[in-house]
């Protein structure tokens, strides 16, 4: 049984995330590398046969660092804790352990992890990326010791860092699948040709949107952008698709994505003079907020507005104080799911118990707004102000709403889900050498502890199973899974917050027959009743 070189950096695997049952298969955790600044990427990970790497966001931001170039550039510094996606990161974990207690899928193979903080930063993600190309290049290198090195990503997270990784990795022929990059732009399997995800393609979305656009017999119809390749794609799709069903496109506006009152202000005016009731946004809820704030300021009510997914369920977006305007929007959203035992599994997360573990402590601080470091209250002869406490351990992660342990929608965390198993599959088929028997040059198989990524690429192509929510999972020829969403509709609670009340469904699936399903007498529209908007 192989690890990559056998030794690590950072933290030591933490019992917190390891379940007893499957550390007891591990063995002795690992040494300290001998490498400099090598593996310093990786803050969790734990061995196995087979490492799956994950890219995930775990901070929003990298610092900016000072470079004298006179000191080693050292690790960059990251903050803003990301604990959605920390979530992610740990829902990762947690599938892996499922798979290796699992006795039909990879029996006997111990399924092991790194997993990449990529600071929501391309440049980081690409570091990640030449980190783990690295491993398979220096396997003869003999400082620490020499073992399969299997390249596998579980990534990356938004769609410029995936094409970032994908870019870089693609040649190398080194398979990743996205859980969250849904730019259609990574379906082109020349430019991409070893990249898959769990999340549809943003063509489909757009597609799902000219269906509903279609369903209502609006034709005239308003678009606004985010300036960046999610708004510019997004809405180019969906404006391509729905002239061809002689839809007239009234206006489309771009939102700088640095801001600027006025421009906020000119697509406010285009939105008031014209006669388009019903608006598509195509955009990031960070940049569709000030337009929509601008909107809610200037009274500018009666339109139905047509959220993109980035923004259907933000709840930055969808505050009692938008109301007025964007009361009744609806859109297509990441369907929810419910992962039995996710819940119990990121409550074991416990500092106190794995004090070295400093991504666990960062959770801590974030989650309970408290602190490991406090030195001392008194400052110079005066008391401190620093207003935060020292976390005391007291802290209850079971009776705390927290968005790191709130899975009651989850939409991105089953998206890892399948990804890791759509791995595990691919591998296990390897493994099995089925499906087509010796697949490979000279009716060969490939060697689960020691192949070729090309060799897991064949059978990712080819993997189809059924997870254990009943869901059917392939990929496309282009890398895409079936895209199925569910439709949104914005609706007023008593007390004034907005719930998000599911009306309809599409389905991409080629001859699903009804690709959109809506429940019509459930949505509450912006006016009251279906909106009309019709091309003169
Ligand atoms: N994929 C986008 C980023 C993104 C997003 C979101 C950001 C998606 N959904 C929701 C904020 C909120 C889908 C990307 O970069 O590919």
């Amino acid at each position: 049984k192989t690890f990559l070189f056998d030794c690590g950096f950072s933290h030591p695997p933490t019992s917190t995330f390891i379940p007893l049952d499957s550390r007891s298969k591990l063995g002795s955790e690992r040494s300290t590398c001998s490498y400099g600044g090598r593996f310093d990427l990786s803050e969790l990970f734990m061995k196995g046969d087979i490492i799956l790497n994950g890219l995930f966001p775990i901070h929003f931001r990298m610092n900016k660092s000072n470079l004298t170039y006179r000191l080693s550039p050292g690790s960059p510094l990251c903050d803003g804790f990301n604990l959605r996606s920390f979530r992610w990161a740990q829902t990762m974990i947690f599938a892996l352990h499922e798979i290796n207690s699992d006795l039909m899928l990879l029996p006997n193979i111990t399924l092991g992890y790194e997993i990449y903080d990529t600071c929501t930063t391309p440049a980081q993600s690409l570091r990640a990326a030449l980190t783990l190309a690295r491993h398979k290049e220096d396997a003869s290198d003999g400082n620490c010791m020499e073992t399969s090195s299997n390249s596998v990503i579980v990534g990356d997270s938004g769609s410029t860092q995936s094409i970032v990784v994908a870019k870089t990795l693609g040649p190398l022929h080194i398979p990743m699948v996205s859980y969250f990059s849904s730019c259609s732009c990574l379906s082109n399997r020349e430019e991409f040709p070893a990249f898959f995800r769990t999340i549809p393609s943003d063509t489909f979305q757009a597609r799902a949107v000219v269906r509903l656009v279609q369903r209502f017999g609006w034709t005239w119809v308003g678009s606004v952008a985010g300036d960046d390749d999610y708004g510019r794609y997004g809405t180019q799709a969906f404006t391509d698709e729905v002239k061809k069903l002689g839809v007239c496109i009234a206006f489309t506006e771009l939102i700088p994505k640095v801001y600027s009152r006025e421009r906020i202000l000119q697509i406010t005016e285009t939105i008031k003079r014209s006669t388009a009731r019903v608006i598509v946004m195509f955009a990031l809820e960070g940049d569709a907020y000030p337009l929509i704030k601008e909107v809610v300021q200037q009274n500018i009510t009666g339109h139905q507005w047509i959220a993109s997914e980035a923004w259907v369920t933000s709840s930055l977006m969808a505050t009692a104080e938008h109301l007025p305007a964007l009361d009744g929007t609806i859109g297509f959203a990441i369907p929810r799911a419910e992962i039995p035992g996710l819940r119990d599994f990121l409550l074991q997360v416990d500092p106190f118990k794995s004090p070295e573990n400093g991504l666990v402590k960062e959770l801590w601080e974030t989650m309970f707004k408290c602190s490991f470091n406090l030195k001392s209250d008194i400052v110079d002869g005066k008391s401190s102000l620093i207003p935060q406490a020292k976390c005391t351990g007291s802290e209850f992660l079971n009776s705390s709403y927290t968005i790191y342990s709130d899975v009651s929608e989850l939409r991105i965390s089953y998206n890892v889900y399948k990804a890791v198993y759509a791995f595990a599959h691919a591998l296990h088929n390897l493994y099995s050498c089925a499906n087509n028997n010796d697949p490979f040059d000279n009716k060969t198989c490939a060697n689960i502890i020691d192949f070729k990524p090309w060799q897991l690429m064949h059978y990712l192509r080819e993997v189809r199973f059924t997870s254990k929510l009943g869901e059917e999972i392939y990929f496309d020829e282009n890398g895409d899974p079936v895209a199925t969403y569910d439709l949104v509709n914005w609706q007023q609670e008593d007390a004034g917050q907005v719930s998000f009340v599911p009306v309809g469904h599409f389905n991409g699936a080629p001859n699903s027959g009804q690709d959109l399903v809506v429940n019509e007498t459930a949505i509450v529209w912006n006016g009251g009743k279906v909106p009309q908007s019709l091309c003169s």
